[in-house]
Order: structure tokens, then sequence, then C-alpha cells
């Protein structure tokens, strides 16, 4: 009767875990599982509860320690007394096939981790055939090293206690180190199609982009939900789907945009977090092939987030292991709309924190350190705009002059030419 009660439409329910270790403290943790949390949502599950331990390090055998493990247990198992059924357990690192295996084993639940979890929300947001087949083939990257888990998964519901197979599924009886050497292979093959097709996408992408003419082109870069695509939006009069949302955007756009007479190339591109793993920013590659091929990058900041610095950090490495460290690039810190801030009391001696420091000290302390290679706007409440394409016509002008020195017609100020008729 309990499953006709529950509402298909109820939301998954998810339990997180964090560690706090040397390198991270209890401060970061929270951030990391706020950030967890927000993931898990676009996900379509709502947390109800967390878990943290203090560790040197994870352990390999169950990442968390054993107390911890049975205390999460412990929990499951009164929240299913109560009728309240757990979901899955979600760890905010990856887990290797033998950490999985031994806590699912001893959980019973779903188990994901952040890997997983944000390879089922690109998964969720794929919309082209490109993004599509780079999910597929990420998904099976992960996949392979822990084929044995999903294996003897599947071995506990089929085998029963009877021996001889019981009541399983065709193919899922008795299975042995054969079974899984299919598996391997059938995956292999999939991979090596996904590859070719990919590869095949590439070609076709390669040719489009040649004959895109002779613009500079700029590619919008920066962490998921800072607002890339509604600066897109703004400036190319696009409808880029743009939400607060992680990963709202999967697919590169590219639109033309025109400041003053000046015509270039603006892409928005898929947004980077923290503890991506390389193979997976491998699989995107020919998204990113945008980024690598750009003339100029916009690095776009949410300067209302309370971890923007770190979010800064994490875009840099990434744009650093994709080998575009040295590109030029201009930082645009979006959201000063949304930015808070609490003046400290005159009477309050202690170190001013982060917490403590208003915006326009902010953009003091950003313009010493850049010059004028960064802004402060809000792209949805539209401040500061006319100043953004004013740096930005600066900025590409000069690109655009060193790189096509022979078609600078199109700087002609036609305001001018009218004053010289
Ligand atoms: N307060 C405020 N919110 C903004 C601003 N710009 C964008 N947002 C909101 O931030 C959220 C994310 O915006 P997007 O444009 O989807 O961000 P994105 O960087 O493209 O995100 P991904 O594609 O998910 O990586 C949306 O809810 C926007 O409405 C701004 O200037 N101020
Ligand atoms: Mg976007």
């Amino acid at each position: 009767m309990k499953e006709f009660i529950q509402s298909e439409a109820k939301a998954e329910t998810a339990v997180l875990v964090g560690l706090i270790t040397k390198q991270q403290n209890e401060r970061k943790t929270i951030e990391y599982l706020d950030e967890l949390e927000f993931l898990a949502e676009t996900a379509g599950a709502v947390t109800v509860k967390r878990f943290t331990q203090k560790m040197d390090g994870p352990s390999s055998v169950t990442y968390i320690g054993k107390g911890k493990l049975e205390e999460i247990k412990q929990y499951i198992i009164a929240e299913e007394d109560a009728e309240r059924e757990v979901g899955m357990v979600i760890f905010d690192d990856e887990l290797s096939a033998k950490q999985l295996r031994n806590i699912e084993a001893e959980l019973k639940v779903k188990i994901l981790d952040r890997t997983s979890l944000i390879l089922d929300i690109f998964a969720m947001r794929a919309q082209t055939a490109n993004a599509k087949t780079q999910v597929e083939l990420a998904q099976y990257r992960y996949m392979l090293p822990r084929l044995q888990r999903l294996w003897t998964h599947l071995e506990r519901q089929g085998g029963g206690s009877g021996g001889g197979g019981g009541k399983g599924s065709v193919g899922l009886r008795g299975p042995g180190e054969t079974q899984l050497e299919m598996d391997r292979r059938i995956i292999l093959n999939r991979m090596s199609l996904l590859k070719q097709r990919l590869a095949e996408i590439d070609k076709q992408k390669t040719t489009q982009r040649k004959n895109r003419g002779r613009m500079i082109r700029v590619a919008l870069v920066g962490y998921t939900n800072v607002g890339k695509s509604t600066l897109i939006n703004l400036l190319a009069k696009s409808d880029v789907f743009a939400e607060n949302k992680l990963f709202a955007t999967l697919d590169t756009t590219v639109r033309k945009v025109i400041i003053g007479n000046l015509p270039f190339l603006l892409a928005d591109t898929v947004g980077f977090i923290r503890k991506l793993p390389t193979d997976l920013v491998d699989s995107f590659k020919s998204t990113l092939d945008e980024v690598r091929e750009a003339d100029l990058l916009i690095h776009v900041v949410d300067v209302s987030h309370p971890d923007f610095a770190d979010q800064i950090a994490v875009v840099e490495k990434t744009l650093a292991d994709l080998g575009c460290a040295d590109k030029p690039s201009l930082m645009v810190f979006n959201k000063i709309d949304a930015y808070t801030w609490t003046e400290k009391d005159p009477d309050d001696l202690t170190p001013a924190t982060k917490e403590n420091i208003s915006l326009e000290q902010l953009k003091n302390t950003w313009m010493a350190k850049m010059g004028g290679d960064c802004i402060f706007i809000s792209a949805r409440e539209r401040e500061n705009i006319d100043d953004l394409k004013d740096l930005f016509y600066e900025r590409i002008k000069q690109m655009h002059t060193q790189k096509y020195p022979y078609n600078d017609f199109l700087f002609q100020n036609y305001e001018d030419m009218a004053m010289e008729e």
C-alpha cells in the first residue's frame, strides 16, 4: 500500500557525507556540502541530513570510519522505521570501486559521489547529439573501473539463497569472470564508437568554425551559475536558457554581437565546478574547444557568492589544465546588486574578515590588482552595462586591428562620415 500513498512526484531524499581533514577545514567542508546540496537539488533530490567526520584523510576501505558508517546506517534504519525512506547517500569526493562496494554493502541504499551526481545532471541537461555523446562517454569512463561493484550488486539481486541461480533474470545467474569480461568488452566497444562519433562531430565543428569569417572570438567562462548565459542574452539579445540551477548550460552557444560598429563572436560555455575530475573535463573537449580557440576570455564571477575567490581559483586552474592560462582575459564581477556585507562595529577590534568588506573596497582592491582588466556589473539588473560595452569595444577593437589589419573598414565611424559629407 505504501507505494500508492507515495506520489510519483515526491522528490527523492538524500543524505550528504563529507570529511574534515587537514587540507579541508570545517568551514570549507560546510561550503563544499552546501554546493553538494545545490547539486543534489538540481538533480531533483532533497537533502534531509548531513554527516561529517574529522579524519586525517579518507579511509581506503570505506572512505569514512567504521563508527561513522554505522551511525549513518542507524540513521537510515530509524528513518525507515518512521516510514521515511532515504533515497541515496551522496559522498562529496569521488569514491573508488572498493569504497563504493563496501559502503553499499553496509548501507544498502543507492550510493552516489560528487562525480556521478554531476554526470547525472549532465545527462539530464544534454540537448544536442554532441553533448549527449560526450556525457555517455564520460559515464562509461566513470563506470568501467567500477564494473566489479555493479556486478556484485546484480549478483545479489539475481543470486538468491538456493544456489544455482535462483530467481535472477536471464544472464544474471551465477555470473563469473567471463560475464564481467564480456561486459567490459561491450562497454569498451561502445566507448570507441562514441569516440569515433565525437571525432566526426569535431571535424564538422572545425569546418563550421573556419567558415565564420574574420571576427574576433570571445568566450564567456566561469564557475557554474555565475550569470554567463544571462550576460550573453543581454549582449546578443538572444535567449539562451538561464536559471538558478547548476549546469543550466551544457552546450556551447555562439552568437554574433555588435557593439557600436564592431561585430564579434561571443560563446557561452559550460560552467566549471570544484572537484571535477580531469577526464570528465576531457570528455567535454569539443565543447571546450570554443574556449581554447578564443582570442579573448571573459571570466565571469558571481561577486555575491561567499566563496567567489575560491571559485576564481578553480576556474583559473581549469583554464590552466586546458592550456589557456596565458590567453588575454577580462574579469567581469557580476551580481553586484546581490552583494552583501556587514559593517564592523567601531568597537570591534578583531581583524576585518571577507564579510566586512564593502563593495567599494572590493572594487578598489581588484582594480589595484588587475588595472583596467576588470569591471563590476549586474547583468540581471543591467547595472554598468554601458561601461562593460565600452571596455569590450576597446579591447576587441584593438585585437581586431591586430589580427585583421586589412578589414578595418569595420571601424568606420559613421557619425564622423556623416559630418564629412
Ligand atoms: N542577483 C543577480 N542574479 C543574477 C545576475 N545575473 C544572473 N543572475 C541569476 O543567476 C542565475 C544563474 O544565471 P545563468 O545565466 O544561468 O548562469 P550561468 O553562468 O550561465 O550558469 P550555468 O550555465 O549553470 O553554468 C539565474 O537565476 C540568473 O537570473 C545578476 O546580475 N544579479
Ligand atoms: Mg549558462
